[in-house]
């Protein structure tokens, strides 16, 4: 315990962190000590990727840049997002017209329509939730997030309202995000980009380069880590993050997992815990892509910030996550995929808990880059692939 209360901020963190781990005793007995976590990072680097095999099954294609997918329960279909501003329902292999109703994108560069998500109680309230990337008048960008009803006859989104802004708006099109995951508790987690502006990752006023955590209404929980101490702002529950576009809440433990893009080098899986700090730009595996150090790093690990749990030396530039608990492939359960852009693979991490005990790539034959990866409620894994003419893969061991 001693080494997780460490805490830069000194004093009134130090009493204001003990009585929030207090708070969290009953989550920590459940998902265990959480040094458990930090066990692995001291010798955290990837382990040696191993060549899997793996079929995969175009379920649909003609879809431009799809970025995320939500399975409607029961036969209801599937709702899938398209980078330029479209939300689309597929239902029973037919893809529909763009769904009314959604709001206007900054779809310029990395931004655009970009995660969706459905309330835990989808099922009474039709909830859908939506990340993207907006601009304001002065022409900067920043993420947002929304959510709205789904029409009785699917068409459309009906009175969206937007919960959550990141503020200031910094990006030029770059490091949005976005990955929204509900916990048990129902309580919504939305994982951010710095927007490429690396310090702000550390400036507690800013909503850069963030974990929040917010109530499905948009409010924020009175027990969030930094509530009571302005000007930090209290949607936030860690940061040093630099640009999330993977997060999935794990099934045996119940706590969040996220990974976020390093530079040239140092993609990395966290699992962020309450008012810690996740270290970008101080703390970092990678490089710039000009092959210079980062300016404001440190070292890959410095006192006081969190190490990864797992983390990349060469960057597969990592997209979308899910964890894999079902029936149908028995030879893929304690599994967590993450789809990889640069490397056109994708990633297959085997858990023993939370240790990641081995790494294996698959769909090499693909050869696509790999946006987003969920598994369905039938106990297959699904992919999208993220180009002008990308496609939903239902994805199988071979
Ligand atoms: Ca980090």
């Amino acid at each position: 315990m001693k080494a997780k209360l460490q805490f830069p901020s000194g004093g009134p963190a130090w009493a204001r962190r003990f009585r929030h781990m207090v708070l969290l005793g009953g989550l920590l007995a459940v998902s265990g000590p959480p040094m458990a976590a930090q066990a692995q990072a001291a010798d955290g680097l990837a382990l040696k990727p191993s060549a899997g095999k793996a079929r995969a099954e175009q379920v649909v294609g003609g879809l431009e840049h799809p970025w995320a997918l939500a399975f409607l329960p029961g036969d209801a279909g599937i709702l899938i997002t398209e980078q330029p501003g479209r939300l689309r329902l597929l239902r029973n292999g037919e893809l529909s017209a763009p769904l009314g109703g959604v709001p206007k994108v900054y779809a310029r560069s990395q931004g655009g329509l970009l995660d969706v998500a459905l309330a835990p109680d989808f099922s009474d309230s039709r909830r859908v939730y939506l990340g993207y990337a907006e601009q304001d008048e002065r022409g900067r960008a920043g993420t947002a997030v929304g959510r709205g009803r789904l029409a009785a006859d699917a068409s459309a989104i009906e009175g969206f309202e937007v919960i959550f802004r990141q503020e200031p708006k910094l990006s030029s099109g770059a490091h949005f995000g976005v990955r929204l995951v509900f916990d048990r508790q129902g309580d919504l987690f939305i994982a951010l980009g710095e927007n490429n502006q690396r310090p702000t990752a550390q400036d507690l006023d800013k909503l850069q380069g963030k974990l929040v955590r917010l109530r499905a209404d948009g409010s924020v929980p009175e027990d969030n880590p930094f509530v009571s101490q302005p000007p930090a702002r209290p949607e936030i529950w860690s940061y040093g993050h630099r640009n999330q576009q993977g997060a999935a809440l794990n099934p045996w433990t119940g706590e969040l997992w996220t990974h976020e893009h390093g530079p040239r080098g140092g993609d990395e899986i966290n699992i962020p815990r309450a008012g810690l700090n996740y270290g970008w730009p101080i703390a970092t595996h990678g490089r710039n892509y000009s092959g210079m150090a980062i300016p404001e790093a440190q070292g890959s690990e410095v006192g006081g910030m969190e190490p990864p749990h797992y983390v990349w030396a060469d960057s597969p530039a990592i997209s979308g996550m899910a964890f894999y608990d079902a029936d149908r492939h028995p030879e893929w359960r304690n599994s967590l995929f993450i789809g990889a852009l640069k490397d056109r693979e994708l990633i297959r991490l085997a858990l023993d808990g939370d240790r990641i005990v081995a790494e294996e790539r698959l769909l090499a034959d693909l050869g696509a880059r790999i946006r987003d990866v969920r598994v369905g409620p039938d106990g297959h894994v699904y992919v999208l692939t993220d180009a002008g003419k990308g496609g939903l893969f239902r994805i199988s061991p071979e």
